[in-house]
């Protein structure tokens, strides 16, 4: 097994086109969740190798801001296609790494090529808008500019996928990007940036460094949030290192987008389809171990329809398997590291001495060694949203209550500081609008007769309070990696000011 899995993450970076000499001999070692054995080490970039990668960056970004956007597209085209090319092995890399299943794996390579072909027809449609002048011969307009160096921080949870959402939007915005991944996901980052030098390497004439990875663990993560020559940090992960980044950012006036904590609910109302609400709840959370920022973790049931559905949910959640996610097709893999299954721990404990009822999140013995975290995902009938349920843990945990009234349960759903995902499984129209209003769900994501988790690329991705605020991905959040500049111009012979103001001279 130890050597199994050590020989193939080899083999996968070799056929990846990994020098070798970025993961072995340093200093960050990188484990495998699936055995939790340590696959590589990797050297790791101190504050002033940071600080040269940053220069390089400043570099790029001189001449990447003056190349036509349509070009950069054609930049992020051909690594869409080396990405559907490498698709199967990165998809086994981010299992090897990640611990995902391999649907979930390849899943989040798609997750990438969609997006890289989101920005190859943002590429054309980076537009401003023409507006009404209040003075005679002027023309008014918006301009939207290249920002500068992006910075992108991001989770063990999606190791690829998020880098894609900002290195795709921020290449056609004409910006260059420096990449701090997880420690806990280091090689997938070494793959992604072997990936896009091929892409360079095919597109022909784009600038040195307009990607880079830099590694190591929040002394390096540090460097770049504190450089003012990063424009823009985008930044994914737990709220309590947003907690530590937004202000830093903002303290030099950067810009940040936060990607952070969630503790995203459903509601299961009377007129649901309840067979189609269970599989969407099974998915939502215990799909990738719990450990999506969109996984479900709370779940409102009415009362009328609690005893059809939570002993088949129940049931589920014994039933479901849990495995190595190389060997198997499990659909559970492991927790990422043994923090992660303490957090669970602790947070089932807390459940039931706030008179939880818990089933399942045992530990699974058979599935692996010691050195590996497989669990037995838990659903935990909770008589009312009190302790544990009022925070997000990294693990497969989902809450279940009861409720009777709908405005009371809409109230109970916001009443968390996060504020990223959530949806109603209903089929009246009036309950289904009313949590898609403004008085509904105070997310950034709102679903209907779907799951919490899961979302294309096509829309706006992030959320609300203590989920930082930020959007990534699709709709219009490309306008986050651009400055924008309003333009007036006369063509007239005068000088009219506007608001009437005379100043003759
Ligand atoms: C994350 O967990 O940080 O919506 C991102 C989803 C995925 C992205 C999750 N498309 O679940």
């Amino acid at each position: 097994m130890t050597d199994s899995i050590a020989t193939d993450t080899q083999d996968v970076l070799t056929r990846l086109g990994i020098d070798r000499a970025l993961y072995t001999g340093g200093t960050l070692a990188s484990f495998s969740p699936v055995t939790g054995e340590q696959i590589a080490t990797l050297p790791e970039h101190d504050g002033p190798a940071v600080t040269a990668a940053i220069d390089r960056a400043a570099a790029a970004f001189r001449i990447w801001r003056n190349v036509p956007a349509p070009r950069r597209g054609e930049l992020v085209r051909v690594l869409g296609e080396e990405l559907r090319a490498a698709k199967d092995d990165l998809g086994r890399l981010v299992s090897i790494e990640a611990g995902k299943s391999p649907s979930e794996g390849a899943g989040e390579v798609q997750e990438m090529i969609d997006i890289c072909d989101f920005a190859v027809g943002l590429s054309r449609q980076l537009y401003g808008l023409t507006i009404a002048t209040e003075r005679p011969g002027h023309r008014m307009m918006e301009t939207w500019h290249p920002l500068g160096v992006v910075g992108v921080i991001s989770a063990f949870n999606f190791p690829v996928a998020v880098w894609s959402w900002n290195a795709a939007l921020a290449l056609v915005c004409g910006n260059p990007v420096v990449w701090k991944p997880s420690e806990k996901t280091p090689l997938t980052a070494l793959a992604c940036q072997a990936i896009l030098d091929r892409a360079l390497t095919r597109f022909g004439d784009a600038p040195d460094a307009l990607s880079q990875v830099i590694i190591g663990g929040p002394g390096t993560g540090g460097a770049l949030v504190d450089d003012p020559r990063v424009a823009l940090v985008s930044a994914t992960g737990s709220t309590r290192m947003g907690r530590q980044v937004g202000p830093r950012v903002a303290a030099r006036f950067g810009r940040s987008i936060l990607e952070l904590g969630g503790n995203n609910a459903g509601i299961v109302c009377p007129s649901a389809d309840l067979d189609m609400a269970l599989r969407a709840i099974a998915f939502g959370a215990m799909g990738t171990a719990g450990q999506r920022c969109t996984t479900m973790r709370r779940l409102f049931v009415h009362d009328s329809v609690y005893d059809q559905l939570v002993p088949g949910l129940i049931k589920a959640y014994g039933s479901v398997t849990v495995g190595n996610p190389l060997t198997t097709q499990a659909l559970v893999g492991p927790l990422i590291d043994r923090q992660a299954f303490e957090g669970m721990r602790d947070a089932l404990h807390a459940a039931k001495a706030a008179g939880g009822t818990v089933h399942g999140g045992s530990r699974v013995p058979d599935a692996a060694p010691d050195t590996a975290y497989y669990v037995q995902p838990a659903l935990v009938e909770m008589p009312c949203q009190t302790g544990p349920v009022l925070t997000e843990t990294f693990a497969p945990i989902l809450y279940v209550m009861r409720y009777g009234d709908f405005d009371d349960v809409i109230d109970q759903h916001n009443a968390v500081g996060a504020g990223l995902s959530s949806s109603i499984f209903t089929t009246d129209l009036r309950e289904s609008e009313i949590f898609l209003s403004a008085a509904g769900s105070d997310c950034g994501i709102a679903n209907v007769n779907i799951g919490t988790s899961g979302a294309e690329i096509g829309g706006a991705f992030g959320g609300e309070k203590e989920t930082g605020g930020g959007r990534e991905s699709g709709s219009d959040a490309w306008k986050a990696y651009m400055r924008r500049a309003t333009n007036t111009i006369n063509y007239s012979r005068d000088l009219p000011l506007a608001q009437g103001v005379v100043f003759d001279i």
